[in-house]
């Protein structure tokens, strides 16, 4: 089963392999959302190795890497499969203390392939530097990725700014990473939550038509 070699070769990291399938399955037909949501549960499992010592950082970024790259080869499929009707503006990026970019760099690709414009921030972003971006590009949604739990607070100091600026009912907080919940979300005051990239386009949109 494709999947299931795929999921191996980016826990392995081999990155030429990995790209060489990811294509052909998609010429095959398989849904390029199928292969972004076995690779998410890949990164998690690696995760888990990590925390447990039997794998080292240097492995972690093979995988990771190899992952950005299958997800490179997923972007053109994904473009052409949807239409293209503009649902809103989307700041999004990573906060502040935190390099974890793979989550957000997926979640960019879904907004941007189900309609949403999105201005990509980047990793390790000042609370401050969303709300400018949001402010310039006149934004309906601010989504701010935290990895770990020494950044989720972050998260919440963005919607502690937007309050001191009166400006907390202009924009959508929404919030995601592997840590946050749909508790932290209502404890901080956030719009939204959601659990992956999937997920996060239909929430979304179906937030704006409200
Ligand atoms: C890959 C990885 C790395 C890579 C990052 C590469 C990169 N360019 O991004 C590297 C090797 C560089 C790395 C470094 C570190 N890491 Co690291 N890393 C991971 C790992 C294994 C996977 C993360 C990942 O990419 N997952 C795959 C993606 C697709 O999933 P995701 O991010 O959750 O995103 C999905 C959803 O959450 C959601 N989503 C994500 N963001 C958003 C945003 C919005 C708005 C929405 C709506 C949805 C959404 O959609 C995404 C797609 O479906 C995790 C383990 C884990 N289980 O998370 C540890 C982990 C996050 N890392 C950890 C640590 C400790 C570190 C380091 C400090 C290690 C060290 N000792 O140096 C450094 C931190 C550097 C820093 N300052 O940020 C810890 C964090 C612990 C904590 N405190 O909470 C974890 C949990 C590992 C562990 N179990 O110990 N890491």
């Amino acid at each position: 089963m494709s999947l299931e070699q795929l999921d191996k070769l980016v826990e392995n990291g081999e990155q030429q392999e990995s790209e060489a399938l990811a294509q052909k399955m998609l010429d095959e037909g398989v849904d390029p959302v199928q292969i972004l949501t076995t690779l998410t549960a890949t990164m998690e499992r690696v995760g888990d190795q990590f925390a447990k010592l039997e794998i080292f950082l240097p492995e972690v970024m093979l995988a990771g890497e190899t992952l950005q790259a299958v997800v490179e080869i997923v972007r053109p499929k994904l473009a052409s499969d949807n239409q293209m009707v503009l649902k809103g503006k989307v700041v999004l990026g990573v906060v502040k203390g935190d390099l974890h970019e793979i989550g957000k760099n997926i979640v960019k690709l879904m907004l941007e392939t189900s309609g949403f414009e999105v201005r990509d921030l980047g990793y390790d972003v000042d609370s401050l530097d969303f709300i400018k971006a949001a402010e310039e590009m006149a934004a309906d949604f601010i989504g701010a990725s935290s990895l770990m739990t020494t950044t989720m607070p972050r998260q919440q100091e963005i919607i502690e700014f937007l309050k001191d600026k009166g400006l907390r009912d202009k924009y959508k907080v929404v919030i995601g990473g592997a840590p946050c919940t749909k508790g932290w979300a209502d404890k901080i005051g956030a719009d939204l939550y959601c659990e992956d990239a999937n997920s996060a386009s239909k929430m979304m949109a179906a937030l704006i038509e409200k």
